[in-house]
């Protein structure tokens, strides 16, 4: 080999101070093209990114050799979202070089800090569903288990949040503007995936009924891999996200015609595909190019593991024991009905073999129980655009409903109820029923969401199937949400407790009895507040307003939803403000409440919220009468990076939804490992938070599940005579409604008066406010006393161990996978 290759070789895998810096070096110009001098920060990030790839390349190919050569179960997570972020730092943190890094940088006259903030944020999805995707990944390669996610490589992201004139507008998420240096390209891995067209009955060569697509269109799915690295950089797993790509054959037909223009235009559109993230969280449309993206993705994974799965086998026998497939909510639900087709329809299996393979490969988690967000798509527009799964939907339907026990019994409400068929109306397939029929488990991402599934959406189904229904609480990795976003604190922790934390985050319990120790207490504060001033500045540099550093960090991060009742806390706000004008002399704790958050584009009651809380902010930031005691900042484009930024800050987490609504949250335990203390409900996992660490240590108010349901079932609810009866919150719903905050357009918050109102109050703010003012009254008093409030913070911190995400992976690979980890072995030459 030539002597100049080898050492590049060699240079390549170093991970000392002088190797990557001579690497940075060499990649700044062979690779990026630039000169030292001419170099701009992203030309910095791309080199230093290209750089860290490089030392993950070897393990990565050993990594996906182990896992062939063992032939190991693999599970396939099938998401419409992967929340990722930012990938410098996560990468460097896992391979364990920050320092190395930084200095490496240092001596080139670079700061860490601004090559960092010149990588985009990979927004490729929503929320929590997102981003539990993202821990999910981290946990999966940080323990070794061969995991692999599938998605969709979006051009566009959830789109940049900006304020003008205090309202929220939408613009595109360009992320991939400058090029991705984390992925890898493969366009020899590519398969058609259909549309359209019609269905073919035929006889097979042994003369029984059998089916083809044909006339569909069809446009490619291209695989672009990045790798996924685990803590240590012992395994190195993939994120294969496909992109649309148009057939060539298909623009020829219109090259002989000379439509040019018309080639091309259709060559557009079938890209349009994987063009953008829907933007709605939780809720659905309904339109067509969605189901066409899930249809995509879904196919494309699933032809991808089939292949992957027959280099090793030569009949599907074998399918569950080598390929756990997992359904992130029903997005990739179709799966169920694609890979009956290709079993049957591709491979020649027999129907009642094919369902037997399809039900135990596949599992299914449900996000949510809010009716608008089950997804039920209309029967004739899956009957247009996929019209064998419609057959296959039909046909699968028919087997279950003719076996189940309602049709003994004659119920024909429970049967309808069970049938994957909405017949209310336009006549919908229910995509939680089929994901639930087509897998062998399924579950919900807390004990009281999973409860709920039992008692309410899937209650038919519990009874029919009573083993499949299990609970898998959510989990946030510690890599990302402690050890990177929070050095400060993570560090004291090391310090105190050794690094086992970091991949067993169980350990974090010993620093219970640190809780008492009054110098640990000093120095945890010292953390906090390091972190606070760094999101002061960040506040300033965002919204120009300036807030007390020792303030009450009060932080409610989160979508915008009517739900999770932002609306709660700013007219507490209000409350608040209007108390300390009432009373100046009285010595005030200073409250900063944090708010950010995006609303669905088209989600006019939560962008209206959105223009309430600056405008709030507007009258209450410049009111002198309230001396700076009280601010309120919403900060624009709130992501994965803005909240590496607040969670470490905050003191308190608003985890307020009405009871019921949120399926888990991990927002909530995030913030609780950070150190803040949650105000909040008994809902999600905030109960499972609250048994962890201890009644006394966190602030619980408003209704239980079991009485927002008596509630409305009585039907007894009068929001007009709870508001008469509180005059605090009289007085602040009459401020939004006579204009005090809108003086330019009295009228602008008439619909939130009115929803809260003779609307009925569905959210029931109103019917948890006065107990949420006393919780909020309760954590005021506490912030009074500095070492109690810290002890309540060091407990918190130290009783998250059991939400890591390494603790829900492990339970999915146990309960519902079977998958084992593999120990990758690193001495081999390279697979390629
Ligand atoms: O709303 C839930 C949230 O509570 C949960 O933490 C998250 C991850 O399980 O999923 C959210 N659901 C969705 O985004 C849509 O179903």
């Amino acid at each position: 080999m030539d002597a100049r290759f080898k050492s590049r070789d060699i240079e390549r895998r170093s991970l000392d101070v002088d190797g990557l810096k001579r690497s940075f070096l060499e990649w700044l110009v062979y690779s990026v093209g630039k000169d030292a001098r001419a170099a701009t920060r992203r030309d910095w990030f791309h080199t230093v990114a290209l750089a860290v790839r490089d030392r993950v390349v070897d393990r990565w190919m050993d990594t996906t050799r182990s896992y062939y050569q063992e032939d190991a179960k693999r599970v396939y997570y099938l998401s419409l979202e992967f929340l990722i972020g930012r990938l410098l730092t996560n990468s460097l943190s896992n391979l364990g070089i920050v320092d190395e890094c930084r200095q490496a940088l240092d001596r080139l006259g670079l700061s860490m800090e601004d090559v960092v903030d010149a990588e985009p944020d990979a927004a490729l999805g929503n929320g929590g569903l997102g981003r539990l995707a993202a821990c999910f990944l981290d946990s999966m390669a940080s323990q070794g288990l061969p995991g692999y996610g599938y998605g969709i490589r979006y051009e566009f992201g959830l789109f940049e949040q900006r304020f003008e004139n205090g309202w929220q507008v939408e613009y595109p998420e360009q992320w991939l503007q400058f090029g991705n240096p984390w992925e890898f390209a493969r366009p020899e891995v590519l398969y058609p995936v259909q549309f359209y067209g019609r269905v073919e009955e035929f006889r097979d060569s042994v003369g029984e009924r059998a089916y083809r697509w044909v006339d569909a269109d069809r446009v490619l799915a291209m695989a672009y891999d990045t790798p996924v690295v685990g803590y240590g950089g012992e395994t190195i797993n993939t994120l294969r996200l496909w992109s649309a790509r148009a057939t060539r054959d298909f623009n020829f037909g219109h090259f002989n015609d000379g439509a040019y223009m018309k080639a091309v235009e259709q060559k557009i559109l079938s890209e349009n595909l994987s063009r953008v993230l829907y933007p709605n969280d939780a809720t659905e449309t309904g339109k067509e190019l969605r189901l066409k993206q899930e249809y995509f993705f879904t196919s494309a994974s699933l032809q991808d593991i089939l292949r992957r799965y027959l280099q090793h086998h030569t009949t599907f026998d074998n399918l569950p024991n080598k390929a756990a497939i997992q359904l992130n909510d029903t997005h990739p639900a179709i799966g169920i009905a694609e890979l009956m087709r290709l079993l049957v329809d591709q491979h020649a299996l027999r129907w009642d073999n094919a369902w037997e393979i399809t039900r135990a490969t596949f599992a299914y988690t449900n996000h949510t129980l809010l009716p608008e967000a089950l997804e039920a798509w209309p029967v004739r527009m899956i009957e247009r655009v996929l019209p064998r799964h419609m057959q296959i939907i039909y046909e699968i339907n028919a087997k279950f409903l003719n076996r189940t026990k309602a049709k003994a019994a004659g119920d024909n409400a429970r049967l309808s109820r069970l049938s994957l068929i909405d017949e209310r109306g336009e006549r919908r397939v229910r995509m939680g029923n089929l994901a639930f029929l087509g897998s062998h488990k399924v579950n919900g991402v807390s004990a009281l969401h999973t409860d709920l599934m039992k008692q309410t959406v899937f209650a038919d189904f519990h009874e029919e199937f009573p083993d499949r229904i299990n609970n898998k609480t959510n989990g946030i990795t510690p890599r990302r949400w402690l050890k990177q976003a929070n050095p400060a604190l993570s560090e004291l922790i090391t310090t105190r407790i050794g690094e086992g934390w970091i991949s067993d985050l169980s350990q974090i319990a010993a620093l219970r009895e640190k809780a008492d120790d009054v110098v640990f207490r000093e120095e945890f504060r010292r953390a906090k507040r390091k972190n606070k001033k760094r999101l002061a500045a960040y506040i300033a540099r965002q919204t120009g307003e300036e807030v007390l550093v020792d303030s009450i960090f009060d932080v409610q991060v989160k979508r915008m939803h009517e739900y999770k009742r932002q609306l709660l806390n700013v007219l507490h706000t209000i409350a608040l403000y209007n108390e300390m004008r009432d009373n100046p002399t009285v010595s005030w704790v200073p409250v900063t409440k944090v708010f950010a958050g995006k609303a669905a584009p088209s989600y006019h009651m939560a962008k209206l919220i959105i223009k309430l809380i600056n405008d709030v902010a507007k009258v209450v930031n410049h009111d002198p009468s309230v001396h700076d005691n009280l601010k309120v900042v919403l900060l624009p484009n709130y992501n994965v990076t803005a909240a590496e930024i607040i969670i470490p800050a905050a003191d308190l987490s608003e985890q307020i939804s009405t009871a019921g609504m949120e399926a888990s949250g991990t927002g909530n335990m995030k913030l609780a490992l950070n150190g803040a203390l949650t105000i909040g409900t008994l809902d999600g996992a905030n109960v499972e938070i609250r048994e962890h660490v201890g009644p006394d240590n966190i602030f619980i108010f408003g209704m239980t599940a079991d009485e927002v349901n008596d509630l409305r079932a009585s039907g007894g609810f009068n929001p007009r005579e709870v508001i008469a009866s509180n005059p605090s919150l009289k007085r602040a719903l009459d401020m939004i409604s006579t204009g005090a905050f809108s003086p330019d357009d009295r009228n602008r918050y008439h619909p939130i008066v009115q929803a809260l109102t003779d609307g009925g109050d569905h959210f029931l703010v109103t019917a948890d406010f006065a107990d949420y003012c006393r919780a909020q009254e309760a954590a005021m008093q506490l912030y009074r006393d500095p070492e109690e409030w810290t002890r309540k913070a060091i407990l918190n911190t130290a009783s998250m161990g059991w939400f890591s995400s390494d603790r829900t992976v492990n339970e999915y690979a146990e309960e519902v996978w079977d998958v084992h980890p593999v120990k990758p072995s690193h001495d081999g030459e390279g697979f390629r």
